[in-house]
């Protein structure tokens, strides 16, 4: 482990290098989820710290024609060196128009393209690809964790960048970086040291709701998409009646109590009583409400909690807002306002997505089970920017068992963008099986061993779930184990 380790941080320390000697405007892209405004925010300092000229934006994806227009003005002069974050990994060995003209560093954790007709890894002497996959290292440090490698062998001062990795890790959590326990594990634990060093990070034990330091106990319930509590998520006076079956409270004299305001002994009743509910609901981990807690010292209110934070990097970056959310990592107050209304939205919309799942979970036309794979038809109800977000939470909430969850939203040009997730400890892998099915129907797609993503024309859905549903009864070993 440790000799791919260091082939890892060399091929880091070749990427700050040309980043150092680099005398010109460098061209910086990023992904638009948590994990790439994370990443977006540590070469954003570290760049700055080094005093370099940047021209910085985000990506849903690196398609041809953004690719194209890269290449044409790389071809103009206009930059001789790009930086890809948290993409690019996937989309590398289409990058040659580009690396014709510039250098192109990647620091991602996608996994990689190969060459065309071989099972090897694309490769070319103008790219510089920071990525564990590479170095038979796992894919549970973020895109975000491959930036601070970056970053820090660009200047040892990054390490202050450590919590944003963190962040970006806990909003990836989809892709194994987060255990079940809900702890971090791999790399990212050795970087979590770095941020606890530095005090920018404490590391405590607690529920995971959204709002502990700053909402009243019944609206952090009623809030809680992730981890998802049916019944009560989403629903007021659900959440309030929860909390006074329990005898908990929800004021004291006269003023809200938040969840850091109750008692060890209330704290304890709500844990137990939200697991009870949890199990009821066929949840795989009813358990993971309560693990590791990442407070941020240096943040106040909501953006204290690492979770949150977390949640609030995705929203603003979805919401095509991730500057904010940069802003709000390298702690711009007048970002940090701006931010709040954003994620209010957002939560609300992604809340309400997941509970119509939920109430159609035994209408066939919407929800369809088959023994492997739960098969979630958001069509127009779910967008296609915030399908992979409900599909994860859908998933880990486990109200449509234990099986393979393949969500489909809408998208533009009859279009239909897919997400597919799957356990922490299962042998199915996602990113093969969304290669796989997606070229019969001409669409395009891969990702992660546990969660990807992909496209294909909406009059193919049928096709497709009969391509999944072959792809996974001629697997050995069946995902279901309960
Ligand atoms: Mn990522």
């Amino acid at each position: 482990m440790l000799d791919k380790l260091e082939s890892l941080v060399k091929e880091a320390q070749k990427a700050a290098d040309a980043i150092s000697n680099h005398k010109d405007l460098v061209r910086a892209v990023s992904h638009i989820d948590c994990d790439g405004v994370c990443s977006a925010a540590i070469i954003v300092r570290a760049l700055s710290k080094k005093r370099k000229t940047f021209h910085f934006s985000f990506a849903k994806y690196l398609n041809d024609a953004m690719i194209n227009g890269l290449a044409e003005e790389a071809k103009q002069g206009r930059w001789k060196l790009l930086v890809f974050t948290d993409l690019g990994s996937g989309a590398a060995s289409g990058l040659a128009p580009i690396l014709e003209y510039a250098k192109i560093i990647i620091a991602d954790h996608h996994m990689p393209a190969k060459k065309d007709g071989s099972e090897q890894f694309y490769t070319h002497p103008n790219l510089i690809h920071v990525n564990p996959l590479l170095f038979e290292l796992k894919e549970d440090i973020s895109g975000s964790g491959m930036t601070y490698i970056l970053a820090r062998a660009l200047d040892p001062a990054n390490i202050v960048s450590g919590d944003i990795a963190i962040i970006g890790a806990i909003g990836d959590a989809q892709t194994g970086s987060i255990g079940d326990k809900w702890q971090v594990l791999g790399l990212n634990q050795e970087i979590l040291k770095d941020a606890e060093r530095v005090g920018s990070l404490k590391v405590t034990k607690g529920i995971r709701l959204w709002g502990r330091f700053s909402r009243p106990v019944h609206k952090a319930l009623e809030m809680s998409i992730d981890p998802y509590i049916p019944g009560i998520t989403g629903n007021e006076s659900a959440a309030v009646q929860f909390l006074t079956e329990l005898r908990i409270p929800v004021k004291n004299n006269g003023n809200w109590r938040s969840l850091s305001e109750l008692t060890k002994e209330e704290q304890q009743r709500l844990v137990s009583a939200i697991i009870i509910e949890r199990l009821r609901h066929n949840d795989p981990n009813p358990t993971q409400i309560f693990g590791d807690v990442y407070e941020l010292p240096h943040q106040t209110g909501e953006f204290r909690d690492a979770q949150e934070f977390a949640t609030i990097a995705n929203a603003c970056g979805k919401s095509l807002q991730g500057y904010l959310a940069v802003g709000a990592c390298l702690g711009d107050e007048e970002k940090i306002g701006r931010v709040r209304e954003t994620v209010a939205g957002y939560k609300k919309q992604i809340g309400s997505m997941v509970s119509w799942v939920y109430k159609n979970k035994d209408n066939p036309e919407i929800v369809r089970l088959t023994e492997k794979a739960a098969f979630v038809f958001g069509d127009d109800k779910i967008s296609e920017d915030l399908i992979s977000t409900v599909s994860s939470i859908v998933h880990r909430s486990g109200f449509l068992g234990r099986k393979v969850l393949i969500g489909f939203g809408k998208a533009p040009d009859n279009g239909m963008k897919i997400s597919a997730r799957t356990d922490d400890d299962s042998d199915i892998d996602m990113n093969q099986l969304m290669r796989d099915c997606v070229k019969e129907v001409s669409g395009n797609g891969g990702g992660h061993l546990r969660a990807a993503g992909g496209q294909i024309p909406s009059d193919k859905v049928e096709r497709f779930v009969e391509l999944v549903t072959g792809y996974l009864a001629k697997l050995k070993n069946p995902e279901i184990k309960a």
